[in-house]
C-alpha cells in the first residue's frame, strides 16, 4: 500500500489551481522532485516529493483547485507493486497527518498576477512573444526559473534544458541570454540595453521608516504596457498652445442653456469632437504599424485616459464623428464613472484608434504622454489658463489651452505633427470650421 502525498502547509491560500502537473503514474521520483505547481493571484509554488518512490496513482488533474491537505498522489517505495491500492474515491485530507515540509527556498515566490508580460529588453535580447508566453506556461521549468525568464523577456520555447528530463535551469537561461547578447551587434556605438547596470536594490529602512505597498493589479498590468511602449516606440512630443477663448464661451453657453438633465460639456468633449474632424485629413495618425505596413483605419474610435483609484484606464468612445457633442459628453461621463467603479468591460477599452490624456481638470501645462500602442499618437491636454496675448493690435486676456502631441516617429514626421497641431488649433480656435 503506497503513501498518500498531500498539499503541504501553503499559508493562507485555499482553492489554488494546479497550473502544472509534473509527474505521471509509473514515474520514479527522487526526494524533492517537483510534483505540481500551484499558482494563486499572488504567487506560484512548486510542491516537491517528500521522499523518493514510484508514482502509483495521481489523484489530481491539471486546473483542479487544491488546499492544504488535498491528496496529490499515492507514492510507493521504488520496489513496491504497481497495483492500484484501492478503487475508492479520492480521500480527503486526514487531520493530523504530517504536513510535507517545503524547502525554505521553494516557498511562495512572487509571480506576476495578470501577467501578459511584455518584453522590456528590445533589440538585442530575444523577445517575449505571445508564443513565448505560451511556452512559458508549459515549459519544463520551476516557477522561479519561469519568473526569471519572464523578467528577462526570454522565450522558454527557444531554451534547451540541461536538467533531468530536459528541465530548464536558471543557468540555461543565463547561457541563452549571454549567447543572444553576443550574437547580436550592439546598437549605437557598442552599447546595448543588455549592458545596463542592474536595478539598485536599496534597503531604504537604513535612512528612515518606510511602508511597503504592493502594486495593484491594474498598475502592474498597465505598467508593463507603458514600459514596453516607452522603450519600443520612438516618441516625439510637439507642444502647442491654442487660443480657445471663443470655444470656452461656446462651452459655457451650451452648459447654461442645457437643463440639469443634460451632461456637463467639458473641454475634453469638444477636443474629441474636434479630433474627429481633424483625423480624416491625417490618416497616418489614425493608424497602426504592423511589420512594414501601416494599417489605416476607416473608423475613428477615441480613447481617453481616466484616472482611477486602481490606476490608469483608457475607455473608448466609438464612432465619434457620428455623435453629437452632448452624446459624447454623456458617454465620457458614463465611461469615466464606470472606470472608477471598476465596472468597465475589457472590450470597452479596446479598438481605440487615437487617445487623449486630459490633465486639465487637475492642473499643469505641457507633458509627455506615452503612446497607447498599437496606436501611433496621443494628445495630452493641460489646464487652460487666461493669459495676456498680443491680439489685433492690443494685449488681451485669452484662454490658452496647452496641447502635447506625442507621436511614433517611425510613422509620423515632425512636419506632419506640426501640421496636425495647426489643423487642430484652427478648429479649436473656431469650432465653426467643423462644418467646413
Ligand atoms: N483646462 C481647464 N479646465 C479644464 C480642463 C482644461 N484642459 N479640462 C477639464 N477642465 C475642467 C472641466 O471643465 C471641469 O470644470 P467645470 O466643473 O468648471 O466645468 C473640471 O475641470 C473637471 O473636469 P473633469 O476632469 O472632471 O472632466 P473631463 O471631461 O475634462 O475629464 C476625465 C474626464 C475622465 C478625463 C478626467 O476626470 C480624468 O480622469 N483625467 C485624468 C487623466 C489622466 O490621468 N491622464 C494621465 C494619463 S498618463 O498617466
Amino acid at each position: 500500500m503506497g503513501k498518500e502525498v498531500k498539499v503541504p502547509d501553503i499559508g493562507d491560500f485555499r482553492n489554488v489551481p494546479i497550473i502544472e502537473l509534473l509527474v505521471k503514474e509509473g514515474d520514479l521520483l527522487k526526494l524533492d522532485q517537483p510534483l505540481i505547481t500551484l499558482e494563486s493571484d499572488k504567487a506560484t509554488l512548486e510542491v516537491p516529493a517528500p521522499e523518493a518512490g514510484r508514482v502509483e496513482r495521481v489523484l489530481v488533474k491539471l486546473g483542479e483547485r487544491v488546499s492544504e491537505g488535498s491528496p496529490i498522489l499515492i507514492l510507493a517505495a521504488p520496489g513496491e507493486s504497481t497495483e492500484s491500492p484501492s478503487p475508492d474515491p479520492v480521500p480527503v485530507a486526514t487531520p493530523g497527518a504530517d504536513p510535507v515540509t517545503l524547502p525554505v527556498e521553494e516557498k511562495w515566490v512572487s509571480a506576476p498576477v495578470v501577467a501578459p508580460p511584455v518584453s522590456t529588453i528590445p533589440l538585442s535580447v530575444p523577445r517575449m512573444t505571445p508564443a513565448g508566453e505560451e511556452a512559458l506556461q508549459t515549459a519544463h521549468a520551476s516557477p522561479t526559473v519561469r519568473r526569471f525568464a519572464r523578467e528577462l523577456g526570454v522565450d522558454l520555447g527557444q531554451v534547451a534544458g540541461s536538467g533531468p528530463h530536459q528541465r530548464i535551469l536558471r543557468e540555461d537561461i543565463q547561457r541563452f541570454v549571454k549567447a543572444a547578447l553576443q550574437s547580436s551587434p550592439a546598437q549605437g556605438g557598442g552599447w546595448s540595453l543588455g549592458d545596463l547596470p542592474a536595478w539598485p536594490m536599496v534597503d531604504f529602512t537604513k535612512y528612515g521608516p518606510v511602508e511597503t505597498r504592493p502594486l495593484g493589479r491594474i498598475k502592474k498590468l498597465s505598467g508593463g504596457y507603458l514600459h514596453r511602449n516607452w522603450l519600443m516606440i520612438p516618441h516625439v512630443t510637439n507642444h502647442e498652445e491654442v487660443d480657445i477663448t471663443e470655444l470656452e464661451e461656446f462651452r459655457q453657453d451650451l452648459n447654461r442653456e442645457a437643463g440639469p438633465e443634460f451632461p456637463k460639456i467639458t473641454l475634453l468633449t469638444l477636443v474629441l469632437k474636434a479630433l474627429a474632424a481633424v483625423l480624416p485629413g491625417f490618416p497616418e495618425f489614425n493608424a497602426s504599424l504592423q511589420g512594414d505596413a501601416l494599417i489605416l483605419k476607416q473608423y475613428i474610435h477615441l480613447g481617453f485616459a481616466a484616472d482611477t483609484a486602481s490606476g490608469l484606464m483608457v475607455p473608448v468612445v466609438r464612432d465619434v464623428p457620428s455623435k453629437g457633442i452632448r452624446s459624447i459628453a454623456s458617454e465620457v461621463a458614463e465611461l469615466a464613472a464606470r472606470a472608477r467603479e471598476g465596472r468597465l468591460a475589457p472590450e470597452e477599452m479596446q479598438g481605440g484608434t487615437f487617445s487623449v490624456s486630459s490633465l486639465g481638470g487637475i492642473g499643469g501645462s505641457f507633458f509627455t504622454p506615452i503612446i497607447n500602442a498599437p496606436e501611433v499618437a496621443i494628445l495630452g491636454l493641460g489646464r487652460a489658463l487666461q493669459k495676456p496675448v498680443w491680439c489685433a493690435g492690443t494685449v488681451a486676456g485669452r484662454w490658452m489651452l496647452p496641447l502635447s502631441l506625442s507621436y511614433d516617429h517611425r510613422v509620423i514626421d515632425g512636419a506632419g505633427a506640426a501640421r496636425f497641431n495647426e489643423a487642430l488649433r484652427q478648429i479649436l480656435a473656431d469650432i465653426r470650421r467643423i462644418l467646413v
